[in-house]
């Protein structure tokens, strides 16, 4: 029985409640707890995998781990971090799943949620001002709220390359990794992207495979993590500070525990930069990215010292010059931190070992996957035992224009965003009466720590909601000009930094014939939770009824 966690009525052919919420990763958990048992919503989360935890539950390729550190990528709930301990400073996938056990055990979550449950369709139906959505299996549900938390990596991306489908050997796509693992040992890997994904999966495959070799189109500009161990003693001494800690990431741009420094870096001689740039390379994480200076993102001749310090510091490390010059080149092959750096502990020493490879695919990209490997487009072919895919996600919007959604009219979502993407507040839809959506499209999303956005913009929800009630209101709806002026906003922001530069994920730029704009906001939290306070104070970009 796939439903065995639900309670009787979750899983009911006709299911009726006031807000039905999809996802049961960290945003959906944290919306079920605020709006069912603070404020008395009945609610359900439909999830279309088999556990709790969104992307902890999805993704358990080898060497995946957070790369926040305690305590940020956690819940601010205190009945959750009173007594869960961690052991590790950034951790494992198995470790977020436990911690979502735990997050169960405190918040009695599963009881509402109908998991083995993938969403097909849903539409506002204007007569009962109820939501329609309907289930693959036939299930029928009504709410007054549809919530969609589910993510910004609800869809893979697979490249179209030729013979994808003809390898005998085994082939994987990282979010969809055989829970029990993959024995490795004594066989050749490939692994296809260099994200925050194929990074881990390499470094850790290396540790036990006969070889690996990296299919490399960027560089990824990876940070070291300075992993450490964690006591639960040196954790519980720290949970005096930690409300202060919560207090203090939604005051940073990035909801973190550090902030850009407000100094420009060529304002520094290059010593004192050379310094900072020194202590956050060696404090580890994230430091070198979003704890620099303040002009690092938004000015190339700033940008330019950090990568220069960056390439130092790694090229040193690889001994071979070809593999050097692929994996941290001289030239700076896009501007520092416009893509997402991932965090390693021994991916340069572990590519650098004669075994392994890293493939330039940029120079020589891969023409076609045979029965037995991989064919370049030098004619070169090398044969695999295992295939990873770390290609990546229809990132932000490509989960949500997958599910059906439709607006009062009949007209799919994946229409109204066929040529980009409008939103207000990037939480809300014009055409989408009483939906909302969280770590989506134009909100903080990729430029915050996941729980730091899911809890600003949840509370928001919540809160919308809330009102909804209070006021008698029965149906709240964007306005069209409030998307353009948001869609404006997105953009303008974006404009100021050199994200627009670079094409990745966070400009849809990795999925081919996606339209290339900024899919986050780029303003930081304390500026974006500003302005969603504003427009809630009197409904400013809405129409209620
Ligand atoms: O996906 P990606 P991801 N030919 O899109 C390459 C979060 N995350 O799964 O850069 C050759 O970043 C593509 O190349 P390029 C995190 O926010 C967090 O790694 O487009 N290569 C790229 O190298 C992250 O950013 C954690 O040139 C092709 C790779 O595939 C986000 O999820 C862990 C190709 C895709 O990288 C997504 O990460 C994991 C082609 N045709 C993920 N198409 C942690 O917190 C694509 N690529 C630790």
């Amino acid at each position: 029985n796939p439903h065995v966690f639900g309670t009787t009525d979750t899983y009911a052919d006709n299911l009726e409640t006031d807000v039905l919420i999809v996802g049961a990763g960290f945003g959906g958990v944290y919306l079920l707890h605020r709006l069912r048992d603070e404020l008395g919503f009945k609610c359900k989360i439909y999830e279309a995998g088999k556990e709790l935890g969104g992307i902890w539950h999805w993704n358990c390729y080898p060497g995946a781990r957070v790369d926040t550190g305690v305590p940020i990528y956690e819940y601010s709930l205190e009945k959750v971090w009173k007594d869960w301990t961690w052991t590790e400073k950034y951790p494992g996938w198995s470790e977020l799943r436990k911690y979502f056990a735990h997050v169960e055990q405190q918040l009695d979550v599963k009881k509402d949620v109908a998991f083995d449950t993938r969403v097909v369709s849903a539409q506002f139906d204007t007569s009962s001002s109820k939501w329609v959505v309907r289930t693959e299996d036939g299930r029928t549900a009504h709410a007054r709220y549809l919530i969609n938390a589910i993510g910004f990596a609800a869809k893979r991306h697979f490249p179209d390359w030729k013979g994808l489908d003809s390898f005998k050997g085994e082939m994987y796509h990282s979010s969809f990794w055989p829970e029990h693992g993959v024995d490795v040992k004594g066989k050749h890997v490939a692994v296809i992207g260099t994200g925050s994904t194929g990074v881990q999966i390499a470094q850790e495959t290396a540790k036990e495979a006969s070889s690996v070799t990296v299919f490399q189109r960027t560089p990824n500009l990876c940070l070291p993590m300075r992993q450490a161990k964690l006591t639960r003693e040196e954790q519980q001494e720290r949970k005096k500070d930690y409300p202060e800690i919560y207090r203090h990431r939604m005051t940073t741009f990035a909801g973190f525990q550090f902030d850009f420094i407000k100094r420009k870096t060529l304002d520094d001689s290059a010593e004192e930069r050379e310094a900072l740039f020194e202590k956050l390379w060696q404090a580890g994480g994230f430091e070198f990215w979003l704890a620099t200076y303040e002009d690092m993102l938004f000015d190339k001749a700033a940008n330019d010292e950090a990568y220069n310090f960056w390439a130092k510091k790694t090229r040193a490390r690889i001994s071979d010059p070809r593999k050097r010059d692929i994996l941290a080149p001289l030239k700076q092959p896009h501007t520092f931190g416009t893509k997402r750096p991932s965090l390693e502990q021994d991916y340069y020493e572990q590519l650098d070992k004669p075994q392994n490879d890293v493939v330039d695919v940029k120079a020589t990209p891969i023409e076609e996957i045979t029965e037995t490997g991989i064919t370049t487009s030098d004619g070169k072919h090398r044969e695999f035992d295992l295939i990873a895919l770390a290609t990546g996600f229809d990132s932000v919007t490509g989960g949500m224009k997958n599910m059906g959604l439709k607006d009062t009219d009949g007209v799919p979502l994946s229409e109204k965003w066929q040529m980009g993407t409008w939103s207000y507040l990037g939480m809300t839809c014009n055409g989408f009466p009483n939906m909302f959506f969280l770590y989506g499209a134009q909100g903080p999303t990729a430029f915050s720590n996941g729980p730091s956005c899911v809890e600003v913009q949840g509370d928001w929800i919540v809160d919308a909601i809330a009102k909804c009630k209070q006021e008698g209101v029965s149906r709240l709806e964007a306005t069209k000009d409030a998307e353009e002026e948001w869609r404006q906003k997105v953009t303008d922001l974006s404009n100021k930094t050199l994200f627009p530069g670079t094409s990745s994920w966070y400009m849809g730029a990795n999925v081919p014939g996606k339209p290339r704009e900024q899919l986050n906001y780029a303003g930081g939290i304390p500026l974006y939770e500003k302005e969603c306070r504003t427009a809630l104070e009197n409904w400013q970009g809405f129409v209620t009824v």
